[in-house]
């Protein structure tokens, strides 16, 4: 049944959530995937992704769907020959859509857009795959892109698919140290850059973090042979001229023919780091045709992608896994139509993304919890000045999303039309494991539901049992799938210990994140499990609490941690960021909030401490570092800052609480 719509306001939390949405009628008629292929995967998974894999072009079929004979070590569809760049680009040309746009750029600085066709597309990438040959390049080798989101930067990763050299994306917000322990890491030869981006309407740096990460990696014995370097803002930069290469000059001059060698099904395709909780960033290696296959499959199925005509647009950036498998590899190889925006939502005004989507037409769109959350903070007369009517599928991904953030996005973004697809995956499963299909699944607020046809997971106790409905356990993935993490880079010990140790027995991949099955047998994803909490022996999920508070009128954002308490093992910390019309709150706004949380989730999980905070730390990839809260709720000097988007806000927590003192 379809619930009515309620208000924002609406009180609302896991525990209580009760509303449904059934698929609309026109699209569960014309659905890509439809209820039957739960089974038909179910029974044969194989059969079932090597129809998936027959997606794709293959210049030599597979001998083998699956080699398990070594777990954890996978082998998909062994003996294929494939090239993930012609799959993505020359295909779509050679069928006759060289004249579709596959890139609709759009820069931050107003009026700064670009179309880019297929077979534009097609050319570039092997220019710049000439380029990379020219300066040294060879398969096998590693090339790091370290890029704001510009066309180039899409065009480099393909390139490096091209010829075989896998790449590693550093996120140009990272600091060159990050950097630096990356390009060692890897043993990166070349580094594709530019000298800055735009942000928030500025021009901002990118050369100087990779002249400071070459020599970092010097000193410690690996050299960086080479720079190319993206002319995007025209700054000054320091030049060397044996290491530094302008790509307006070695890529332009660079031949439009290049003759694309086919490579091992198994052939290393990327390294994507993770931002580990602790310790080194552990090198995540993705291989060519599972991962593809993996990528198409789930862009295809979960977004119902219609390639003729829709238009998508994902706002991921491309130094983060969702780019990877949402912007750059499942919608190329699936031929569609798609935005790539460079900016920030809120430049230079707050409706820039609405503008967007309103101005192309975008039908898909696919973003973050965080960002709807602070899209509701701003209220929803931006959003409502624009038409919006083209969107017909809304995803979310990155981290559990709240029911009060979903119902507003599904109300106000996507005018009661739209599913919402809440999508749960990680960098280590390569594409979506877990997620709602807008055809089939009537959705719940707040719950990703249940796992993709192909895919087997479950929530298992620390034995390993699947616990009963109701109830709440660990998450797993119970068979190996084509986009699986085939090792941490330079690591197979590691790989085996984080993620193939703990249910060694059953032969589950364990994922770190704690889940529990509704009475419907459901999945709801309730964030890592070392976000888990124990109070007085309770087990209380972060992102429970944070919900209860975010469905609170006068909150807009909130971050929950656990922090050590001397009588409960573990308290409840939360930061709260205030709606705009909310003001100060009130002189009561904490005891109110203890009294709200009290209410909907009960005595055991009041917070200790709530404290009103003007920001967030958050990563780039949006993700809130509690870590960092946990040290203000614990009165310790704040760890390391370098991952966050913004290193200044941590300054701003800690000296507004103490001027609230
Ligand atoms: C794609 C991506 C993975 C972790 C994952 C989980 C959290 C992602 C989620 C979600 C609840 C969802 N996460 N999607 N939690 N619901 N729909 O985010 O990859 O950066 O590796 O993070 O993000 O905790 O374990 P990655």
């Amino acid at each position: 049944m379809t619930a009515e719509p309620r208000p924002q306001e609406t009180l609302a939390n896991l525990s209580t959530e009760d509303r449904r949405f059934e698929p609309p009628a026109d699209l569960a008629a014309n659905a890509n995937l439809t209820a039957e292929a739960y089974a038909r995967a179910e029974a044969d998974p194989e059969a079932f992704w090597a129809e998936q894999a027959g997606r794709l072009d293959w210049a030599q079929p597979w001998d083998r769907v699956l080699d398990w004979d070594n777990p954890p070590f996978a082998k998909w569809f062994v003996g294929g020959r494939i090239n993930a760049a012609y799959n993505c680009v020359d295909r779509h040309v050679e069928a006759g859509r060289g004249d579709k746009v596959a890139l609709h750029f759009v820069g931050e600085p107003l009026g700064d857009t670009r179309d880019i066709t297929y077979a534009q597309l097609k050319d570039d990438v092997s220019r710049a795959a000439n380029a990379l040959t020219e300066l040294g390049v060879t398969a096998g080798d590693r090339v790091a892109i370290y890029m704001p989101m510009i066309p180039e930067a899409v065009v480099t990763m393909l390139a490096c698919a091209r010829i075989g050299a896998p790449h590693t994306v550093v996120f140009g917000g990272f600091s060159s140290d990050a950097l630096a322990s990356r390009l060692e890491d890897c043993q990166a030869k070349v580094v594709v850059t530019a000298d800055g981006g735009y942000r928030r309407g500025a021009a901002s740096a990118l050369k100087p973090a990779v002249d400071e990460a070459r020599e970092k990696t010097a000193a410690n014995g690996h050299t960086v042979e080479k720079v190319l370097v993206v002319r995007r803002t025209g700054q000054d930069v320091a030049w060397d001229d044996a290491v530094d290469v302008w790509w307006h000059e070695a890529v332009d001059a660079a031949s439009s023919e290049h003759a694309c060698e086919f490579f091992d099904a198994e052939h290393p395709l990327y390294v994507m780091y993770t931002s580990g909780t602790t310790g080194k960033p552990k090198g995540i290696l993705h291989t060519t045709g599972g991962y593809l296959t993996g990528a198409a499959y789930t862009h295809w199925a979960i977004f119902d992608l219609k390639p003729e005509t829709d238009v998508y647009w994902c706002t991921a950036d491309i130094g983060w896994v969702t780019g990877h498998s949402y912007i750059v590899y499942g919608p190329l190889a699936n031929g569609v139509t798609q935005v790539l925006y460079e900016g920030t939502p809120d430049s230079p005004e707050r409706g820039r993304w609405w503008d967007i989507i309103e101005q192309y037409k975008v039908t898909i769109f696919y973003t973050a919890p965080t960002a709807i959350r602070s899209f509701m903070k701003q209220g929803r007369e931006i959003p409502d000045k624009r038409d919006m009517g083209s969107l017909r599928i809304l995803g979310s991904v990155g981290e559990p999303i709240n029911p009060e953030a979903y119902i507003w996005y599904r109300h106000v973004i996507g005018g009661d039309r739209t599913p919402v697809v809440d999508t749960w995956w990680q960098t280590e499963t390569g594409s979506i494991m877990i997620s709602p299909l807008p055809g089939v699944t009537a959705g719940k607020p707040g719950s990703a539901m249940t796992p993709i046809p192909g895919v087997g997971a479950d929530v298992v106790d620390d034995e390993g049992h699947p616990v009963p409905n109701g109830s709440g356990g660990l998450l797993v993935l119970t068979r190996p799938w084509p986009s699986m993490l085939r090792t941490i880079w330079g690591d197979d010990d590691r790989f085996v210990d984080t993620y193939w140790s703990r249910f060694k027995e059953q032969g589950y991949y364990f994922a770190g994140d704690g889940a529990k099955k509704d009475a419907d047998g459901d999945l709801w994803v309730l964030g890592r499990v070392d976000d888990v909490m124990n109070v007085s022996g309770h087990r209380l999920s972060t992102t429970e609490i944070e919900s209860a508070l975010v469905s609170h009128p006068k909150v807009a954002e909130a971050a929950v941690v656990g922090a050590k308490d001397e009588d409960t093992g573990q308290a409840v910390c939360a930061f709260v960021i205030l709606r705009e019309e909310a003001g100060d709150g009130g002189s009561d706004i904490v005891a109110e909030l203890r009294q709200h949380v009290r209410k909907e989730i009960g005595p055991i999980a009041t917070p200790r401490q709530i404290m009103v905070v003007p920001e967030l730390p958050k990563t780039r990839s949006g993700k809130i570092m509690r870590r960092l809260l946990r040290d203000v709720a614990e009165n310790r000097e704040v760890g390391d800052v370098t991952t966050l988007a913004d290193a200044s806000v941590m300054n701003l927590i800690s000296s507004g609480l103490s001027a609230g003192k």
